[in-house]
């Protein structure tokens, strides 16, 4: 029993401010092998693909971009949607690789009172799919629709089932039957990069797609799934801009910070998740050569907005504030000034402006009409 109380305590989760050890986060505008970073020039050319590098390499994996070619095909247009207020289109996405294929299955609704290309906001959906249940029979706070269309956004959603099952048994049955070699690559895609994936062949629909307005695509996510919108922003530049709700571990919150869930218990209850190297870390949160506000870099100039509930410390609230805050240098380089005070605001006092937002809603780990009220005041920031 000694041993056990050993144990238990070195992997207890703390979510004690005071209990938060001192940390040096890796310099955003500091090269690896030390240059200083100056403009935004040495930025894209040379810190930015360095760190894109880091986070494959180390956590996420590879982005695999060959397909042999795709096929969209309309299943199911109605343009009665929502008492005549929106179309209603469901698209079958079909990616063919290596003799395999993946169909990624879109939800959108488009407004009816809106003409030209319009706005989209993109759920990445890791929810029981009756969250964004087309036929609006089932309405939840997940995926307010009625409350995206009347406000003159697009709003789509796929489910992460249809590019990698949320199991550990099971992950490989979907985008990883067409890269087999990322399966035994140590910088391997897992489920989280595969979900960013698929939100990546999502977006090649809609710049074909003329009701859209591709270059104002908004890619949302919650916790599990918001790790995905993150990383789908970070390494691909055609999202304008990033919402990543309760992201917490691996998302928006900084891993150093050590406070709600760590490394090691996130790669211990979800293995299929990062890549094999990510498990190097586990319980040496400082030896990784990037923390979580090096992501948030990565989509600079683009705004995010990183949100959070008061009663998810697991997900660490600070945390992510602060990851925002140590990202600010980069907008800065674009010229970009974050409006983020140097301490988090109070609870429900948001601030949802590009190019940096940051709220924490009361109550739990979930996405709510709160939040999304707050994402249109933030997409209309911009
Ligand atoms: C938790 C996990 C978090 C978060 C959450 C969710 O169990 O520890 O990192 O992803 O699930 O997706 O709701």
């Amino acid at each position: 029993p000694v041993l056990l109380v050993a144990l238990t305590s070195v992997h207890a989760q703390n979510y004690d401010e005071s209990k938060v050890p001192s940390y040096t986060l890796p310099e955003v505008l500091r090269t690896v092998s030390g240059k200083e970073i100056k403009n935004k020039n040495q930025w894209e050319k040379t810190r930015r693909p360095e760190i894109l590098a880091l986070f494959e390499n180390n956590i996420y994996g590879q982005m695999p971009r060959a397909v042999d070619s795709i096929r969209h095909s309309v299943v199911t247009e109605d343009a009665q949607a929502m008492s005549g207020n929106a179309t209603l289109k469901e698209v079958a996405i079909d990616v063919f690789r290596n003799k395999k294929s993946v169909r990624i299955n879109l939800t959108l609704f488009i407004p009816n009172k809106k003409s030209g290309p319009v706005p989209v906001f993109l759920l990445i959906n890791n929810r029981p799919k009756s969250n964004t249940d087309p036929t609006r029979q089932k309405k939840s706070e997940f995926w307010p629709a009625e409350m995206m269309i009347d406000s003159g956004y697009v709003v789509a959603a796929f489910h992460v089932s249809d590019l990698a099952p949320d199991d550990k048994d099971n992950y490989v049955n979907g985008v990883l039957q067409m890269y087999p070699e990322q399966l035994s690559a140590d910088n391997g895609m897992k489920a989280i990069g595969a979900w960013a994936w698929g939100a990546s062949r999502v977006m090649d629909y809609f710049e074909k797609d003329r009701a859209i307005n591709a270059r104002k695509v908004i890619v949302v996510g919650h916790s599990r799934g918001g790790k995905a919108s993150l990383w789908a922003a970070s390494q691909d530049q055609r999202f304008a801009a990033c919402v990543t709700n309760c992201s917490g571990n691996t998302g928006a919150a900084l891993a150093r910070r050590q406070f709600g869930e760590r490394i090691t218990k996130i790669n211990t209850t979800f293995p299929h998740w990062f890549s094999n190297n990510y498990k190097k870390f586990n319980d040496k949160e400082n030896e990784l050569p990037v923390d979580q506000h090096m992501l948030i870099a990565l989509i600079a100039p683009r705004p995010v907005y990183a949100t959070n509930a008061s009663k998810d410390l697991w997900a660490d609230p600070t945390g992510t504030y602060l990851a925002l805050k140590h990202a600010e240098k980069v907008y800065g380089l674009y010229g970009k000034k974050s409006g983020l005070p140097a301490t988090p605001p109070g609870i429900n006092q948001s601030l949802p402006k590009a190019p940096m937002g940051y709220h924490n809603r009361e109550g739990e780990h979930d996405m709510t009409n709160f939040d999304w009220a707050n994402f249109i005041v933030f997409a209309k920031s911009f």
